[in-house]
């Protein structure tokens, strides 16, 4: 593998659209034999990061534990895609910069959408619990959520659909010779 592996870092709100745009993406990457990697809730929360819950000190180490392993898997040359809500803008700085120490990329992308937006897709009805105060510290409702002030790229997902999210990434992907 002659490039760099680099780290995709999806940020933003439950039911944004990070899995569904890193999905796309992981397949638009795979087409091009680009050798990617996503981390997700599926296989991290389940796995390594069991003992993690929702709290702020929990979501603290969720991403810290999530930062170390992309990092990791950057370092064999991977393109690895993250997409998880890290909220905080602390934690995401401390991933960027254990990446950037090792000479490593890290491409922020906000997924944005309105609260209104995500609150009325809530395709897991767990905004309507967190309202109903059934699911407690509940990003957006009853926990922050701190949007990126500079991401590298910003993609509203009220405005455009998966396909042109991808063809976003992929384009500063190439504009900037990671691809
Ligand atoms: C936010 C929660 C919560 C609370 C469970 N707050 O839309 P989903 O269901 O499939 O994705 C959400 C996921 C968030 O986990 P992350 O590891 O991405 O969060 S963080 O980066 O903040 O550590 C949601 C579900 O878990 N979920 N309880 N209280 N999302």
């Amino acid at each position: 593998l002659s490039q760099k592996g680099i780290t995709i870092w999806f940020t933003g709100l439950s039911a944004s659209g990070k899995s569904t745009v890193a999905c796309a993406l992981e397949q638009h990457l795979l087409h091009l034999h680009k050798f990617s990697y996503r981390l997700d809730g599926d296989n991290i929360r389940f796995g390594l990061n069991k003992d993690l819950g929702f709290d702020e000190a929990s979501r603290n180490e969720n991403i810290r534990r999530i930062g170390e392993v992309s990092k990791l898997f950057a370092d064999s040359c991977c393109i690895v895609l993250t997409a998880f809500i890290s909220p905080y803008r602390a934690d995401r700085a401390v991933a960027r910069q254990l990446h950037e120490q090792a000479g490593l990329a890290f491409i922020e992308v906000f997924v944005d959408a309105p609260l209104s937006v995500v609150e009325q897709r809530d395709p897991k009805g767990l905004y309507k619990k967190a309202r109903a105060g059934e699911i407690k510290d509940f990003t957006g409702i009853s926990a922050p959520y701190e949007a990126p002030e500079t991401p590298e790229i910003h993609i509203k997902t009220d405005q455009s659909d998966v396909t042109e999210s991808v063809r976003l990434i992929t384009e500063y992907l190439t504009t900037h010779s990671f691809i």
